[in-house]
């Protein structure tokens, strides 16, 4: 048999060749295993463009030699090593068009030659400037900052343009940290547990420090650069003294000096009861000399090994943990006490407005204001009062909390929570942008209007979601979260889409087919998970204890732990009443919010059952009853992952196999847990409500008391329950 025998069949070999060629198939995109972040510098495959950046980028030249500009000058050779398919020559001069320059006025003759006064005055003392301009006759870019850091920040930013896709012709950036204190907060114990951690243990390898160093830690520094994040609190802040020994702060100083070129410092949670632990003290009174003096002493000792040390977040008299008002003094005598000892050095000390007392005595979201508002003015200077977004615990949503403008003559800080103890963990998908940037542009009209609670501030603190998986975050998708906290602390006003089109550009694909699902995804997550878990300004609805799944039944123990204290359901209706008739919680916001949150006809609706009890079947301004409004909710909660599942599905081939086969199975049990959520929440607002469910509603597949007895395993990490995924319905 002959074979080619017929020129048809010639043309389909031909054809099938064609097809079998690596050129002209598109190879799937390489396995990922996410340890790569962002920051994952592949060749640019828009053969145009990198055209364009080739010739723009021919040498580095980098002048000056200190630890900062060195870590500049490794990250855009490798970075650009990677995005340009080679490595461009170091070089000590500008030899023809295409010098990357970077440096600073005071170690950079070529960049101090250059008029870009007028733009480093705006830059500060941590931004940068990025030029494309003509230097010696040459067509040249300029990375130039006052600062190491701010050069090291500019290189983080040119490699992004790059990542992105932004064309670099017409490049001209001044960029500039809106906040100061831009920090990451380890809820980690120095046995590498972690308190609200999903990704693993704890980064920090205290056993092997200080003589070994894993290298992790710096490209752990290197994600953080690459975001402007400039502090890190190495431990939980329900504290263990233990990290103030000796021994310890010889760990600490070494974790230290690898975090230090990278513009990171080190800050350290006080126990406040550490003079008692570590030195016998027979107290740990603020106003006792022996005690103050210890503090001194220590505080100095720190500064021996880390020279650059930030200061200390304390949580005091907060859920069990010691404080000065174990001793009748107020928060103020505890902070000042520890401000003093930091002061000489430059230190600072974040002092936690997470407080509520021990018998409950009112609303519990009332509790922080009604404390701090009348020790405002009585801080030492260097006391920032660290605020949470919400007057609650970093729910799915909350009202911004009153504090913020409420303070005027102490400095506020916002802790957000990266990791997302009451939003999914680890597996559930829920960009937290949206929700930051709500707090943070939410109106305080503390100063009038216009006062936002991002200008009330002076930084941001994000509890961190990292650990010691390989992915860092526990899963692909959560490394969106470091990401947007990192660029929110450097600018509050960047916005969710904005922030998501970056990170998935850098993350995945500037592929227009991954882009556009991929943003649609993220942004609606953080909704879905509202309207599933807590619709309408429901809050705290989790199971007791590890927060994972719902329980809304939860009651008995401590009430303002309790699911029941917060949902107040009744035979007449749902939501706590914080207005004038019930905890009147709104009195502590500015007269216009108050009027806004009081009123059932000018609230929010998202915020609706926050601050109202509302009938069953009381009309909402759609027109339809509380009841049919809470089902629709909960419903379109599980429809939109259903939504979302059906788009990351459609991505196959265009991501690489490996990520894209862990998120679709994350997204899988999101579908399921949503539907738990649905389906216990509305059997047990029926159990009150008994108004039925509307002809074609997903019922729920079992009944109450299933729900309530369902336990999950005791892991903490892993709480899921198998029952629900048996036969693949819950
Ligand atoms: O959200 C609650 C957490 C606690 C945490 C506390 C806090 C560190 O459930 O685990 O403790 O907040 O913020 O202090």
């Amino acid at each position: 048999m002959r074979p080619f025998a017929s020129g048809r069949s010639v043309v389909l070999w031909c054809v099938l060749l064609a097809a079998a060629s690596p050129r002209s198939v598109p190879r799937p995109p390489a396995a990922e295993d996410g340890y790569d972040l962002w920051l994952r510098y592949r060749l640019v495959d828009d053969a145009g463009r990198l055209a364009q950046y080739r010739a723009a980028l021919t040498h580095l030249v980098v002048e000056g030699d200190s630890p900062t500009l060195r870590a500049a000058r490794d990250e855009l050779s490798f970075g650009l090593a990677g995005l340009l398919g080679s490595a461009i020559p170091g070089a000590d001069s500008v030899r023809r068009d295409g010098a990357l320059i970077a440096g600073t006025p005071a170690t950079s003759p070529l960049v101090a030659a250059l008029p870009l006064a007028d733009d480093l005055r705006r830059a500060g003392d941590e931004g940068f400037v990025l030029r494309a301009l003509r230097v010696r006759g040459r067509q040249a870019i300029v990375i130039a900052g006052n600062s190491g850091a701010g050069v090291l920040y500019g290189a983080f930013h040119l490699l992004r343009l790059i990542q992105t896709g932004t064309p670099l012709g017409a490049l001209a950036v001044v960029g500039a940290p809106k906040l100061r204190l831009r920090l990451l907060d380890h809820w980690d114990n120095l046995d590498r547990t972690e308190e609200r951690g999903y990704a693993g243990r704890s980064l920090w390898d205290w056993t092997h420090l200080p003589d070994s160093i894993d290298p992790r830690y710096r490209d752990y520094a290197r994600a953080n650069a690459s975001l402007g994040i400039n502090g890190t609190v190495l431990t939980n802040v329900n504290a263990n003294a233990g990290v103030l020994a000796p021994d310890f702060l010889a760990k600490v100083a070494a974790l230290a000096s690898v975090l230090r070129p990278y513009g990171v410092r080190v800050y350290l949670t006080a126990r406040f009861s550490a003079p008692i632990e570590l030195a016998g003290l027979g107290t740990a009174d603020p106003l006792d000399s022996a005690v103050r003096a210890w503090w001194r002493r220590k505080v100095d000792e720190i500064y021996r090994v880390v020279p650059d040390f930030g200061g200390f977040v304390v949580k005091a008299n907060s859920e069990g943990q010691p404080g000065p008002q174990d001793y009748g003094r107020t928060h103020a005598d505890g902070a000042n006490m520890l401000a003093d000892a930091l002061a000489p050095h430059g230190g600072v000390v974040m002092w936690r407005a997470f407080v509520y007392s021990n018998d409950v005595p009112t609303d519990r979201v009332r509790q922080a204001y009604d404390e701090f508002t009348p020790q405002d003015g009585k801080f030492r200077e260097n006391v920032l009062l660290q605020v949470k977004n919400g007057p609650l615990d970093f729910q799915p949503r909350e009202p911004f909390h009153p504090l913020f403008g409420a303070m005027p003559r102490t400095p506020l800080m916002m802790e957000l929570q990266i990791t997302k103890e009451y939003l999914g963990q680890d597996t559930h998908l829920a960009f937290l942008a949206p929700l930051w940037e709500e707090a943070l542009r939410a109106d305080t009209y503390a100063r009038g209007p216009g006062s936002t609670v991002g200008h009330e501030i002076r930084g941001l603190a994000g509890v961190a979601n990292v650990g010691s998986d390989r992915d860092w975050c526990g899963s692909d998708l959560n490394q969106a979260n470091w990401y947007a906290f990192g660029r929110l602390a450097w600018d509050y006003t960047l916005s969710s889409a904005a922030i998501a089109d970056e990170w998935i550009r850098m993350t995945f694909s500037n592929d227009p087919r991954v882009v556009g699902p991929v943003k649609a995804m993220t942004l609606a997550s953080r909704e879905a998970v509202v309207n599933y878990m807590t619709p309408l300004g429901l809050a705290h609805q989790m199971a007791r204890g590890h927060h994972y799944g719902p329980g809304p039944w939860v009651a008995g123990g401590r009430a303002d732990q309790t699911s029941v204290y917060f949902n107040r359901a009744d035979t007449a209706g749902l939501g706590f009443d914080r207005t004038a008739t019930g905890s009147n919680a709104v009195r502590q916001y500015f007269p216009p919010v108050r009027r806004r949150f009081a009123d059932r006809d000018s609230v929010p609706e998202t915020l609706l059952l926050w601050f109202h009890h509302v009938g069953w079947s009381q009309r909402l301004r759609s027109g339809r009853t509380l009841w049919q409004e809470l089902l629709s909710h909960y419903q379109a909660g599980v429809d939109t992952v259903r939504w979302m599942e059906q788009t990351w599905d459609g991505l196959q081939g265009l991501v690489d196999s490996e990520r894209f086969r862990r998120v679709q199975a994350f997204l899988r049990i999101q579908e399921v847990e949503a539907r738990w959520w649905r389906d216990a929440s509305v059997s047990y607002w029926q159990s009150f409500s008994h108004l039925p469910l509307p002809p074609g509603y997903e019922a729920p597949a079992h009944s109450l008391d299933w729900y309530r007895q369902l336990r999950c395993p005791p892991d903490p990490r892993k709480p899921r329950c198998d029952a629900l995924t048996n036969n693949g319905t819950p």
